[in-house]
């Protein structure tokens, strides 16, 4: 790969409906498109999932645009021709965290890297399945009866989980509500960090529910007192926000932090990253998923290569292109079909085409560098 060209698009898409979870309301949804053209002509794409403000994660559209002006592009572009995206990871291997920001670009030339050697992103990546199966991350619905009304639309268009955000005030109510009205379907939730082991007997009383994990219960940063409960549970805890790199999956393993990982591969700055984790994990016995930051069809694609990878071993947070848009940024638009699975396209890299026009339309900063 030899670059000419790196194109930044600050997006802003407004969700079919809001999506609310402790750390707050998404309704418009923004985000960071990276394109990486190759003195070929042939591009990649990328997507960096960052919000407004520092909620899910301290990397924002502001720190992203500014560290990529400032120091990852430039040394992207300072390195001429490279073989693989490893050899940007290194080249950057100097800014420590925004690994966020990071993803977008490396993903952006996994995609182009698979474009230019004719094959489709999973097959590069060591994917070993032509389909994943989706499950839906469904926000905080205060409303019971339009909880339930979601629940069941999403369940008979074929998901095959369902995962309810949570957060003190709103949790055993809803998974009650829901285990009433539908049974033993695969039910789990996502906490987002809100909780302390100050809360222990929630976490006791949802264990009653056999819920399928409980994902992110305690602060984003920790792992020792997520062990701690870990040990008083019967349900797996999940990571997410805890685990951002290779290390912090050890320590959890160590330490028993977890039984189940959910890896964005945005947030663990990408493609690369994910693979180191998930083989660790596949080996230590640990089960992965993937989950999602409700990305345009761009990031969708690269998380579903992510979702061919042998140790995934629940559904993904993988939703249709219609889950989250009434118009997504790509064709052919990404489905889950009646069966709650989404089939891995042969095509190409991420193996959907960007239509222009509509990215254009999304975009409220465009910045190019050569
Ligand atoms: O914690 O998994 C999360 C969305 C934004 C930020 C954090 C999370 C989520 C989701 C949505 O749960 C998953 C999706 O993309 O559908
Ligand atoms: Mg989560």
């Amino acid at each position: 790969m030899e670059l000419r060209k790196v194109v930044v698009y600050h997006v802003v898409m407004s969700l079919k409906a809001p999506f609310e979870t402790s750390f707050g309301k998404t309704v418009d949804r923004h985000g960071v498109i990276v394109e990486v053209e190759d003195v070929s002509g042939e591009v990649g794409w990328g997507e960096a999932p960052v919000d407004e403000g520092p909620w899910y994660s301290y990397e924002t559209v502001g720190t992203t645009l500014y560290v990529y002006k400032e120091f990852l592009i430039p040394k992207l572009l300072m390195l001429g021709s490279l073989n693989s995206p490893e050899e940007f990871l290194e080249a950057v291997e100097g800014v420590r965290g925004y690994r966020m920001a990071k993803a977008g670009v490396e993903m952006a030339l996994w995609d182009l890297k698979a474009r230019l050697e004719g094959l489709p992103l999973y097959r590069v990546v060591g994917g070993v399945r032509n389909y994943i199966t989706s499950g839906v991350s469904i926000g905080v619905i205060g409303d019971e009866a339009a909880l339930i009304k979601a629940v069941s639309k999403f369940l008979d268009e074929g998901y095959r989980r369902v995962k309810i955000k949570i957060k003190p005030g709103w949790d055993v109510r809803p998974v009650k509500l829901i285990r009433k009205e539908f049974g033993d379907i695969p039910l789990q939730v996502d906490a987002n960090a809100a909780y302390s082991l100050d809360h222990v007997n929630i976490f006791k009383d949802l264990d009653m529910h056999g819920l399928l994990m409980v994902e992110q219960p305690l602060s984003y940063e920790d792992l020792i007192e997520h062990s701690e409960l870990q040990s008083q549970l019967t349900t797996p805890i999940c990571l997410d926000e805890s685990i951002k790199n290779l290390h912090d999956a050890k320590v959890a393993v160590r330490l028993g932090s977890c039984r189940v990982v959910n890896i964005k591969p945005a947030r663990v700055g990408g493609l690369h990253e994910t693979r180191l984790i998930h083989d660790y994990l596949m080996n230590a016995g640990v089960p992965i998923w993937i989950g999602g930051m409700l990305e345009t069809g761009i990031g969708r694609g690269h998380l579903v290569a992510a979702a061919t990878l042998p140790n995934v071993r629940y559904p993904s947070d993988i939703g249709g292109s219609s889950r989250y848009w009434e118009e997504d940024v790509v064709e052919p638009p990404w489905i889950v079909r009646r069966d709650g699975t989404i089939s891995v396209p042969e095509k190409v890299g991420i193996g959907v085409e960007v239509v222009r026009e509509r990215l254009d339309k999304y975009t409220k900063t465009k910045l190019e560098y050569t």
